[in-house]
Parts: C-alpha cells; sequence; structure tokens
C-alpha cells in the first residue's frame, strides 16, 4: 500500500486531497516536523527522508518520492481517467507544471516558508512585499476559469488550495483578491477537499508545537 508521510495543514495536504480525489488508499504517517519524530512509532523521520520535509510518498515497490510536484504528478499518473493531470504529451501537462512550480516556488518557498519558520526579526519585509505581485497572477488568471488547468480540478488546484488556506495564518487577507477567495470557497466546497481539511485540522489540533 502507498503511504504518505504529513504534517497537519502542511504542504502533503495537497497530496492528501490528491489521493482522496484519485480513490487511492494509503497509510497516513504523520511527522512531527520541529522534532522531526514519526508519531505512529517515534521513529527518525531523517531516515526516511534526509531533507527532513514533508510530503514522503512510499511508493508501492517500497521506493521514496518527495517535492510535492513530483509526489502530485505520481499520483494523478496512478489515476488518469480521473483528470487530475493532463496526460503526458497533452500540452496543459506543461502548464500543470508551470502552476506546481509556482506555487512551490513563488508562494510556498518565498514566503509562506519564511513566515512560518523565520523569527521576524525584520527579514520577512521583503518576502512580504513579493506578495502582492505574486498574488495578482493568480488572481488575474483565474478571474475567468473555474481551475488553473483546463476544465475540472487537477493536482495544481490541490497545492494551490493548501497555499490560500495559509496564507490567512500566515498574516495576508485573500479577500483583497476576490477571484482567490471565490476561487478557494468553491475549492472547499469539494466534500473530498473540505474532508482533507477536516481530517489535518483535527489533527493539527493534538500537536501544538507543530509548525506550518
Ligand atoms: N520543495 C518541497 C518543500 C517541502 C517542505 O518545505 N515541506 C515543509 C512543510 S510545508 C516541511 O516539511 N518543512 C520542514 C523542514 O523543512 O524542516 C515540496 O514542494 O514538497
Amino acid at each position: 500500500m502507498l503511504q504518505l508521510y504529513f504534517s497537519p495543514m502542511a504542504c502533503s495536504l495537497a497530496s492528501r486531497i490528491a489521493l482522496m480525489e484519485a480513490g487511492l488508499e494509503a497509510r497516513y504517517r504523520v511527522v512531527h516536523l520541529r522534532t522531526k519524530q514519526v508519531v505512529d512509532d517515534d521513529s527518525d523521520f531523517r531516515d526516511v527522508a534526509p531533507k527532513g520535509a514533508v510530503p514522503v510518498l512510499v511508493l508501492e515497490n517500497g521506493e521514496r518520492l518527495t517535492e510535492s510536484a513530483a509526489v502530485l504528478q505520481y499520483i494523478a499518473d496512478l489515476k488518469p481517467e480521473t483528470g487530475l493531470a493532463p496526460r503526458l504529451g497533452d500540452p496543459d501537462r506543461y502548464r500543470l507544471q508551470e502552476w506546481l512550480s509556482f506555487v512551490g516556488a513563488e508562494i510556498h518557498k518565498a514566503f509562506l516558508f519564511p513566515t512560518f519558520w523565520y523569527k521576524d526579526d525584520g527579514s520577512l519585509a521583503k518576502p512580504r512585499a513579493r506578495i502582492p505581485q505574486t498574488l495578482s497572477v493568480p488572481s488575474a488568471h483565474l478571474a475567468d476559469r473555474e481551475f488553473l488547468v483546463g476544465n475540472g480540478f487537477t493536482v495544481a488546484d490541490a497545492h494551490l488550495t493548501w497555499a490560500l488556506l495559509l496564507l490567512r495564518p500566515a498574516g495576508v487577507d485573500i479577500t483583497q483578491w476576490p477571484s482567490l477567495a471565490a476561487y478557494l470557497e468553491r475549492m472547499q466546497e469539494r466534500p473530498v477537499v473540505r474532508e482533507a481539511i477536516a481530517t489535518e485540522m483535527a489533527l493539527r489540533k493534538t500537536m501544538p508545537a507543530n509548525a506550518a
């Protein structure tokens, strides 16, 4: 069975959403990000993942896959009929990768990650200054679209949904971008997305010293 190492409401939420949208069973293993402890057996997460970061997907053959963009596409490709990713060769596949990279680099690492992990000694001013320009891109794109790519929900939507959810605790009010706020509401109306968030929010309450 697939296994997903995750931490409640971390970027691994997108992988949980993808697995659930694909109807794939998985064993979900909680990682405490600050202590790097795997909660169910007290083992050291760094033995599984030297990067020390979630998500990690353990494949059926035992190999471990990291990096959200890769994990999300792998999950989507296990169930191509769900349309969670355009098929290889479809030009929209590159649009999907474009959005996965954008969310991972320009939103997650550019300002979500520093906001959650670094003490604000003034060093967050520059990452924060980038937020309006960065968010104006998906905001304009979604002004007349329901989804990021094509006409259906893809793993890029799972990734962006997670990032938008974390903006509020990061102190960013997304109602400044009405199309993003409306998009987030739409995504949260999806039963799977709602269930995934509820599961992880409940778990998060049991791990107060965890991050992100
Ligand atoms: N580039 C990676 C980033 C993964 C990442 O930074 N995960 C965070 C949680 S959102 C994490 O586990 N951080 C713990 C750490 O870096 O020590 C990806 O997109 O999957």
